[in-house]
């Protein structure tokens, strides 16, 4: 039997939860769909925010000269991650675009690499962010959630 899907849905950027789609949506849409441009850079972090290490794969780097500054990574499960209402609903493994911060060199990172990333997230701006990457060997097995179902 199939799990119920409704990830990579709207930029894939929806954290699990067991609620209405109303809800869902709402969320999202407070949330800009990810693609809120955040706080200033260089900005205290706000009591607010939330660090998350986690590995994930490459799949596309930020674009040159785009306005945002965006890396697309495939990124494994969050089990801690914490929703908009301050309760741990926890982040299934999903292609996610995210905001890198622009003290973050991304010298030498290609589509495909495996890394480790600390994820910063502020509901209250709101934001998703990229802190901090550290490569991963190529030869690393990442957890990407493709369930027995698939
Ligand atoms: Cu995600």
């Amino acid at each position: 039997m199939l799990r119920e899907r409704t990830d990579i849905t709207l930029d894939g950027c929806d954290p699990r939860r067991g609620r209405a789609p109303a809800l869902l949506l709402l969320s999202l849409l407070a949330a800009g769909g990810c693609r809120s441009s955040g706080p200033p850079e260089g900005a205290p972090p706000s009591p607010s925010s939330r660090r998350y290490p986690v590995r994930a794969e490459v799949v596309r780097l930020p674009e040159p000269g785009a306005p945002l500054r965006e890396l697309v990574l495939r990124h494994e499960a969050i089990p801690d991650f914490v929703g908009q209402d301050g309760r741990v609903v926890g982040m299934e493994a999903m292609v996610m675009p995210l905001e890198v911060s622009r003290s973050l060199p991304l010298d030498g990172v290609r589509a495909g690499d495996k890394v480790e990333i600390v994820l910063e997230v502020d509901w209250a701006r709101p934001s998703y962010r990229v802190v901090q990457l550290r490569p991963l060997p190529p030869s690393t097995v990442l957890d990407l959630g493709r369930g027995p179902s698939r």
